[in-house]
């Protein structure tokens, strides 16, 4: 353990001299645009860091023969491997800080607060709300897990362009919570600069450690990172505003686009037009471009990613709801990008085919989530062909299993019916009701009629078969 924290040492003090010796070269071959020189501020900071860990480290290792020895204490501690741990996460953090351009940052997007998700009861509608409010504190907490120094909203935070007064304050009371993070906001396609009233209260009322990207002009952090914003002026601008970030100057800096909207050839999540070149990293020698508007995670190129909403919000299918933790160990390199979980609800959709003949409930039951059955939402959507029988059957499963969900909603009116004219039996076997069920039956046949009547027949019929099994027996 100790020969390996030598040889670590002797790494980081060799890795201690190289970000002076890159601006030393990069002045003096004169190759740098915007004129940094060796002696400035941010020089003088990476050579005192430099210096300061090297020392750090020696007084870490040295006192091997004093009779303070507390390297000989760890030989016999019982402590040795806790202590010898505890160096070692210290050094690595010198690692870090030698490395001096690291940067390593949460992008997410599209949180929709106040979303009102109208298609669900109020109980729904409430606990969905809720999760979103939920899904700031969790992006805070996983970026302070993750070691990030700030956190990029690329859009789209707020639902709406007037969301409830009492959204904005919690919102803003969330963050502030973090007060050692940085949170820079930018407005989206529902929350755009057109929400004047909007922005200029998050202005007034945002606690210190939240930075508003309301202009396309650079915002610097720390000595290292340049963001660059492209907000959205209206809900649908239609051009693409990420175009002034090719000529801005950064300097030495990390440069990090930041924009909402769809990227060309691709689309956006909600039909807006899609403008923004895919290519916009590479040509304006951005580091990582953060977008926002697609609601799944998406990497369009190496440095240009959808975050995707870090709570689910449809049954689109989109991958697991959460954010990107993104370092980049020095200006130029390619971001390693790590997706983190965040959503608490999973939204499940269910398209399954069915044929005659098969085991049609166990096919279902197979489908359904096995855990956390109270945070999914389920929509199954059946096809294929079933008998009356089985439809019964596999309706019945359904209405036996919904309250295991959170949301269930079964859609069966794509299911066609296998033409089995003993089930009309089970229906009635004569008098008024057997007459509906064989009318219905005939209107089942494509012949001359629309597929839209067909499948009426087809639905009424379903429901009439499924009302006579519930009926006692005559
Ligand atoms: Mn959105």
């Amino acid at each position: 353990m100790l020969d390996y924290i030598d040889s670590l040492v002797d790494n980081l003090a060799g890795c201690a001299k190289s970000p002076v010796e890159k601006i030393r070269h990069k002045n003096t071959s004169g190759c740098e645009a915007s004129g940094r020189n060796a002696l400035d501020q941010g020089s003088q900071k990476e050579f005192g860091m430099a210096v300061r860990c090297k020392r750090s480290l020696a007084l870490l290792t040295m006192p091997r023969s004093n009779s303070l020895d507390f390297t000989g204490q760890l030989r016999t501690s019982p402590l040795k491997l806790l202590v010898c741990r505890h160096i070692l996460k210290v050094l690595r953090w010198y690692a870090r800080d030698i490395g001096g351009y690291l940067v390593r940052f949460l992008h997410t997007a599209d949180l929709h607060l106040a979303k009102p998700f109208g298609r669900f009861d109020a109980d729904t509608q409430a606990a969905l709300r809720m999760a979103r409010l939920d899904a700031l504190r969790r992006l805070g907490e996983a970026a302070c897990a993750g070691k990030a120094e700030f956190i990029l909203i690329a859009g789209d935070t707020f639902d709406a362009e007037a969301p409830p007064s009492k959204v904005v304050r919690r919102a803003l009371d969330v963050m502030g919570e973090f007060a050692d993070l940085l949170w820079v906001l930018l407005p989206g396609n529902h929350d755009s600069l057109a929400a004047v009233d909007l922005w200029e209260r998050i202005e007034r009322d945002k606690p210190d450690n939240v930075v508003l990207a309301l202009t396309p002009d650079v915002i610097e952090i720390g000595d290292h990172v340049a963001i660059l914003p492209a907000p959205p002026t209206v809900r649908n601008p239609g051009i693409d505003l990420t175009d002034w970030m090719t000529d801005a100057s950064t300097g030495e800096r990390f440069r990090i686009g930041l924009a909402h909207g769809g990227i060309l050839d691709f689309g956006s999540e909600e039909g807006t037009v899609a403008v923004i070149r895919p290519d916009r990293a590479e040509l304006s020698n951005l580091d990582y471009l953060a977008l926002g508007d697609w609601h799944g995670q998406k990497s369009i190129t190496p440095r240009t990613w959808y975050s995707g909403s870090p709570e689910a919000d449809s049954f689109k299918g989109h991958s697991q709801a959460g954010a990107l933790l993104v370092e980049i160990a020095a200006p130029g390199n390619v971001p390693q990008v790590t997706p983190v979980p965040i959503g608490q609800f999973d939204w499940r959709l269910l398209a399954l085919d069915f044929f005659a003949g098969t085991d049609h409930v166990q096919q279902l039951i197979e489908a359904l989530p096995a855990s956390d059955r109270d945070k999914s939402l389920v929509r199954f959507e059946a096809s294929g062909r079933l008998g009356l029988l089985e439809q019964s059957q596999l309706r019945d499963t359904c209405n036996r299993i919904a309250d295991d969900f959170h949301y269930f909603e079964m859609i069966l009116d794509g299911l066609g019916i296998e033409q089995v004219v003993d089930d009309l039996d089970l229906i009635a076997t004569g008098g008024a009701l057997r007459a509906a069920a064989d009318s219905l039956f005939e209107a089942t046949d494509l012949q001359g009629r629309t597929a839209e009547d067909v499948q009426i027949a087809q639905i009424a019929l379903t429901h009439l078969f499924h009302v006579a099994q519930q009926e006692p027996s005559q």
